[in-house]
């Protein structure tokens, strides 16, 4: 077994698979970029090498400083995670040609998944079900448009070169096809160079299945078991579990024994995924295989009490497979939640900061957190803004289920926006308890999904008037703590005989409490309606009794402000100090920077006339494109920024002057 590796990647998965390294006794590499000196992979390896500044072109892709690492450590092996170079062929070989292991699969492997058609034609060979269509070099328009004939409607245009729902148009009739076929082909040129295309039968509402397979350096291949990925938004997973609910056993024998097979077909070695679409009628398809470690794979360890990185490590160092197929068993249910910095009611815009007040859910055999992020880290602009992964299971779906729910609401952020709310409205949706499960999910339940908080107002400003009471009573006003509710400014005092006004801003809503102390307890009054509340507050966790109900809230401190947790969502609220003159932060008329990002294209000149809605600005963070448009009608009077330059969140970008101001 090797003594000494290096993994080529950051976050998570770094970690984890340190963790299983360090299981092993293998001493681990870490490589880093200028923003990740303090990352947690960093920490937890034995050493650590800078790689170079933040781009992930910088840094994190590039192969060659790897590589030079690698000999400069003395690190027999390479482990790539996900993403960055785990799909790199060009990557793979010089790990070859400089004798570096490369933990995955042969290079020629990676080839041959490169392309969809060549991919399907050999998932043809193997006997893997293929979704009827046409996937030949011939891209001649008729006979493409003889093909879609043969296909029937509607039907889906692929590129060749596509991935990840990247190039894909549906088509819905013969009538139609001359124009999308024009347009799609036009589209992959420019994304892909390369035009062509494959048709398919469109499955309507098809889910995502995929299998784990592993394959040893002795031939020798095995599955293990299933994954749905089927609640996706935008391509990206979003909730993953196994096995798949409601696939019988032979169904999942024949998917599997066709993904060893398609697997075996490229002489495949290591840890790899065949994706199927899983229809209605219980049919399926082969999709595309992925050449890696995918993000889910904690969901099938799970269920199968295996470790993949040591099946990786083990695999990699020419061991065979430690297990035949009639000793892999399953057992129980595992879900998946990815837990991102992003705000979902704001269609789901990366958010960066600092995770000021990080809380994580008791780990053990129920509660997985696979984490590369510690309290006090910053989310930063240039990598996936993935925060944590959490893994749960039980002996049953619903079991899980409950177990992802309560692990949620113990899943505490403060310090920026996540997605957790989402995620815990997801979980406990009766339709997905209910194994409605399909692509279109999310879309399908977007009502339910994105209402807006569902806490009861009262009690939650009753609880924050207890935090802030508490906070009193602790003495913070002896420290002249200029944050507290009992300041001189606004002349609050405790154990007065008077009701006392005690301000909450929520929102752009100021609610007005009135508070009396009374012995052993406090009376809230508001709305007309008075609450004898007990609170006791122990560092972030409020013990309370509000007319006779006991519970416990958890909070997040930050000077005036304070975020409650409660059930998987979220009460913010301000406490309103009388002399605490609120600025207009941001420039009149000016538009400012939603995230921190770089600006990529201005797409207006100063002088123009524009039209509310129109794209002005068009911003990069995390891999991800973010448009700025006009908010009215007007001209653009002034441009503060000019393409390629870094900014921050709140910069103004752009100044739009209404066509009054304009004529005055
Ligand atoms: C399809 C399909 C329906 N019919 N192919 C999306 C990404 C790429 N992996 C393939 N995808 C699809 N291919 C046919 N013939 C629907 C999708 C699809 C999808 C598939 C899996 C998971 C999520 C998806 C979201 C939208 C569309």
């Amino acid at each position: 077994m090797f003594n000494k590796i290096l993994i080529a990647n950051r976050g998570e998965i770094a970690c984890r698979v340190i963790k299983t390294a360090h299981r092993l006794g293998i001493k681990c590499v870490a490589v880093y970029s200028e923003a990740d000196r303090n990352a947690r992979h960093v920490a937890m390896a034995d050493e650590a090498f800078l790689l170079g500044p933040a781009p992930s072109s910088e840094s994190y892709l590039r192969a060659d400083r790897i590589i030079e690492i690698c000999k400069e450590s003395g690190a027999q092996a390479v482990h790539p995670g996900y993403g960055f170079l785990s799909e790199n062929t060009e990557f793979a070989n010089a790990c070859e040609r400089n004798g570096i292991v490369f933990i995955g699969p042969p290079s020629s492997a990676i080839a041959a998944m490169g392309s969809k058609s060549a991919a399907k034609a050999i998932m043809e060979t193997a006997g893997v079900p293929l979704v009827p269509g046409y996937h030949g070099d011939d891209q001649s328009p008729d006979t493409l448009k003889r093909e879609a004939e043969k296909c029937g409607f509607p039907l889906l245009l692929k590129a060749v070169a596509g991935g990840g729902g990247k190039g894909m148009r549906v088509v819905e009739s013969l009538k139609a096809f001359d124009e999308a076929l024009t347009s799609a082909c036009r589209e992959a040129k420019n994304a892909f160079g390369n035009p062509n295309m494959l048709i398919e039968k469109y499955l309507t509402q098809p889910r995502h299945v995929e299998i784990q397979v592993f394959c040893d350096s002795q031939g020798n291949g095995v599955y293990l078991a299933e994954r749905d990925c089927s609640i996706q938004r935008r391509h990206q997973k979003v909730i993953e579990e196994a096995p798949a609910p409601g696939l019988s056993d032979d169904t999942r024998r024949a998917m599997g024994e066709a993904a060893v097979r398609a697997a075996q077909a490229i002489d495949y070695v290591g840890a790899g995924t065949v994706e199927f679409l899983y229809d209605v009628d219980g049919s399926f398809y082969f999709m595309e295989m992925n050449t890696r470690l995918q993000v889910e794979h904690p969901v099938t360890e799970m269920i199968t009490g295996l470790d993949l990185v040591e099946w990786q490590l083990r695999v990699a160092d020419g061991e065979p497979l430690p297990l035949k197929q009639d000793e892999i068993k399953i057992r129980g249910h595992a879900l998946e939640a990815r837990i991102y910095a992003e705000d979902p009611d704001q269609d789901f815009l990366p958010a960066t900061g600092t995770l000021r007040y990080l809380r994580t859910p008791d780990e053990s055999a129920h509660v997985r957190v696979d984490t590369g992020v510690i309290e006090g880290d910053e989310v930063s602009v240039y990598y996936d803004p993935m925060i944590a992964k959490l893994i749960v299971w039980d002996d049953s779906r619903e079991g899980a289920i409950n177990r992802m729910v309560q692990a949620l609401e113990q899943y505490r952020i403060g310090g920026l926006k996540t997605n957790t709310r989402f995620l815990h409205r997801l979980a406990d949706a009766t339709p997905f308890r209910e194994v409605q499960l399909d692509t279109g999910f999310i879309e399908r339940h977007r009502e339910r999904l994105f209402a807006p908080g569902r806490l009861d107002l009262d009690r939650c400003l009753v609880s924050a008037a207890a935090w802030f009471l508490e906070l009193a009573r602790k003495g913070d006003r002896i420290r002249g703590d200029e944050h507290s509710p009992f300041s001189a400014q606004n002349g609050w005092r405790l154990n007065s005989e008077y009701a006392r006004p005690l301000k909450l801003v929520v929102g752009d809503m100021t609610h007005e409490l009135s508070v009396r102390e009374l012995p052993g307890e406090y009376e809230i009054t508001l709305s007309g309606a008075s609450h004898r509340v007990n609170a006791q507050l122990e560092k972030d966790a409020l013990q309370l009794v509000i007319d006779g109900h006991r519970l416990t809230l958890h909070g997040y401190q930050d000077g005036d402000n304070l975020t409650l947790f409660h059930e998987g969502d979220q009460f913010i609220c301000r406490q309103h100090r009388d002399t605490f003159a609120e600025t207009d932060q941001g420039a009149q008329g000016s538009l400012s920077a939603p995230m921190n990002g770089a600006v990529v294209a201005i797409l207006v000149g100063k002088g123009q006339q524009v039209e509310a809605g129109q794209t002005l600005v068009i911003m990069e963070a995390m891999k991800m494109e973010h448009s700025i448009h006009a908010p009215h009608d007007g001209i653009v009077s002034d441009i503060f920024f000019t393409e390629g330059e870094q900014v921050k969140e709140g910069d103004a970008l752009i100044a739009l002057a209404t066509d009054d101001e304009e004529a005055a």
